[in-house]
């Protein structure tokens, strides 16, 4: 059996076009994974309903087209933040409050590629957009992995995303 739920679609395109404009949507973050009671985006340690953050790639994307940057490592840095939240974890901007700062040691890398390559993530990986300094517009998908389950960290033979998580804890 699967620990996922098999995508039927591939959610939110953001996509981005050459401009001298600043995006104003360009800020680090990871991504909810769960709504709570008042429909506010959460996270939880043990990522309740979200497998995995993805990016298909679209387009062809070089250094200038506006590729995702990505904190590498930086999933390691949220589980510390989520684990006093428990099951019902911890509001999404508040986190990310913490998550930014937390991160900033790590060196930045570029999800660069070419159509039809698909970054496949840990769901706590803080990333963020930036201005297309390119020439052609950047088409991208970043439609959440569903959990079946939440992550078992407690397994004898966790997961990669939960080792990394248990890792993240030990630091
Ligand atoms: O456009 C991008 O490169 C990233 C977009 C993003 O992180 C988001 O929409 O949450």
């Amino acid at each position: 059996m699967t620990a996922w739920v098999p995508r039927v679609g591939l959610g939110t395109f953001p996509v981005r076009f050459p401009s001298s404009s600043e995006p104003g949507d360009d800020g680090w973050h990871v991504e909810a994974s769960f709504a709570g009671p008042q429909g506010e985006g959460r996270l939880s340690l043990r990522s309740r309903e979200r497998a995995l953050l993805m990016l298909f790639l679209f387009s062809d994307v070089g250094p200038d087209d506006a590729p995702t940057r990505i904190r590498v490592g930086s999933h390691l840095d949220v589980p510390r933040l989520l684990e006093s939240g428990g099951e019902e974890g911890r509001e999404w901007m508040s986190l990310c409050q913490d998550a930014v700062p937390a991160s900033e040691h790590r060196p930045v890398a570029l999800a660069t590629g070419v159509l039809g390559d698909v970054y496949l993530c840990h769901p706590f990986l803080v990333h963020a957009a930036q201005p297309h300094r390119g020439r052609t517009p950047r088409f991208m998908a970043q439609p959440p992995l569903h959990a079946k389950q939440h992550l078992d960290l407690q397994d004898d033979q966790p997961t990669p995303v939960a080792r990394a998580v248990l890792n993240g804890l030990r630091r």
